[in-house]
C-alpha cells in the first residue's frame, strides 16, 4: 500500500481514490459523494512536536487544506501516547527535523498502524535567524537564553543588541524544516522560509515565540498582529508543510 505513496506517475491526491467519473453509476445510489466517502484513504499523521504553539499552527494549517481522495488525521505525539527529547544536535534545521521524526518513527515501531491507515510521522524545526547577529538564534531558538526564560526577556536583549542597527540591516526569517518519516523508513525534509524584519518593539497577542517583535513590512505589523490564518498562508511552517504533503501526493 504504501509504494503508491511513492509513485512518482500518480497524480497528486489520487492515491487510494476513484473518482468514478466516466462511467454511470450502476446504482443511482452510488453517488460519487458516497463513493468518495468509502473509498478515501486514511492517513494518520503523527507530529514529532511538544511546542503547542506549533501544533496548534500545523492542525489550523492542515484543516485549511483540501486533500481530495484522503482522509488525514493529525495527532501531536504526546495524543498518539509517545514522548521523544532526543539530542537536537544536527548541523541545520533539516538534520535536526530528521532526528525528531526518527525518533518517534522508533517509539511507535511497537505499535503499529490500524491495517486501513497510512502512519507518517512528522517533524518541524524551526527558528528565527537574525541576519545582523550572525544567524542567532537559528537553530538554537528554543533554547537562547535557557529553554525557560521568558520570550519578552528574550525580545527585549535582542532588542538591546539590535539598538544601533539600521532599519536596512534589521532583516531576518523564520525558517520551518519540515521532516517525515514515511512507513517504509525512508526519510523526506524540506524547509520553507517568511521574510521580515525585526521591530523596535515588542507587538501582538497571536502567534507564539518570538512572533511580537517580527515585523512585516508588508502589513506594518507583526506576525503576533496579523490573524492566525494569514499568518498560517505566509508562514515557513504554512508553505514548508503544504509544499510537503504536495510531494507526498496528499495536496493538491
Ligand atoms: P519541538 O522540538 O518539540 O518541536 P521546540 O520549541 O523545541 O519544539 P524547535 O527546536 O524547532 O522546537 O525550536 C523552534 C523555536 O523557534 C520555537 O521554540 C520558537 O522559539 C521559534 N519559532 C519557530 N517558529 C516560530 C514562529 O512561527 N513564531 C515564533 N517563534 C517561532
Amino acid at each position: 500500500m504504501w509504494g503508491s505513496l511513492q509513485a512518482p506517475d500518480k497524480a497528486p491526491g489520487t492515491y487510494g481514490f476513484t473518482s468514478g467519473t466516466g462511467q454511470a453509476p450502476q446504482n443511482p445510489q452510488n453517488s460519487t459523494e458516497k463513493k468518495m466517502q468509502t473509498m478515501k484513504k486514511k492517513y494518520q499523521i503523527i507530529f514529532a512536536t511538544g511546542n503547542r504553539g506549533k501544533i496548534r499552527e500545523i492542525k489550523a494549517i492542515l484543516a485549511g487544506s483540501s486533500t481530495p481522495g484522503a482522509e488525514i488525521e493529525v495527532l501531536s505525539m504526546k495524543e498518539a501516547g509517545v514522548e521523544a527529547d532526543p539530542d537536537e544536535n544536527g548541523a541545520d534545521f533539516e538534520d535536526n527535523a530528521l532526528i525528531k521524526a526518527q525518533a518517534v518513527y522508533d517509539l511507535l515501531r511497537s505499535r503499529p498502524a490500524p491495517e486501513d491507515t497510512v502512519r507518517i510521522v512528522m517533524s518541524d524545526d524551526s527558528g528565527l535567524v537574525i541576519d545582523a547577529l550572525g544567524g542567532a538564534p537559528g537553530v538554537h531558538s528554543a533554547r537562547y537564553m535557557g529553554y525557560d526564560t521568558d520570550y519578552r526577556l528574550r525580545m527585549e536583549h535582542i532588542l538591546d543588541l539590535l539598538q544601533d542597527v539600521p532599519e536596512e540591516k534589521r532583516t531576518a526569517r523564520f525558517v520551518a524544516a519540515v521532516g517525515a518519516i514515511l512507513p517504509d523508513g525512508s526519510p523526506r525534509v524540506l524547509r520553507d522560509t517568511m521574510e521580515g524584519r525585526i521591530g523596535h518593539s515588542i507587538a501582538g497577542e497571536n502567534g507564539f515565540g518570538y512572533d511580537p517583535f517580527f515585523y512585516l513590512p508588508q502589513y506594518g505589523m507583526t506576525s503576533a498582529e496579523i490573524s492566525p490564518e494569514e499568518k498560517n498562508r505566509i508562514s515557513h511552517r504554512g508553505k514548508a508543510l503544504r509544499r510537503m504533503l504536495r510531494e507526498l501526493g496528499l495536496l493538491t
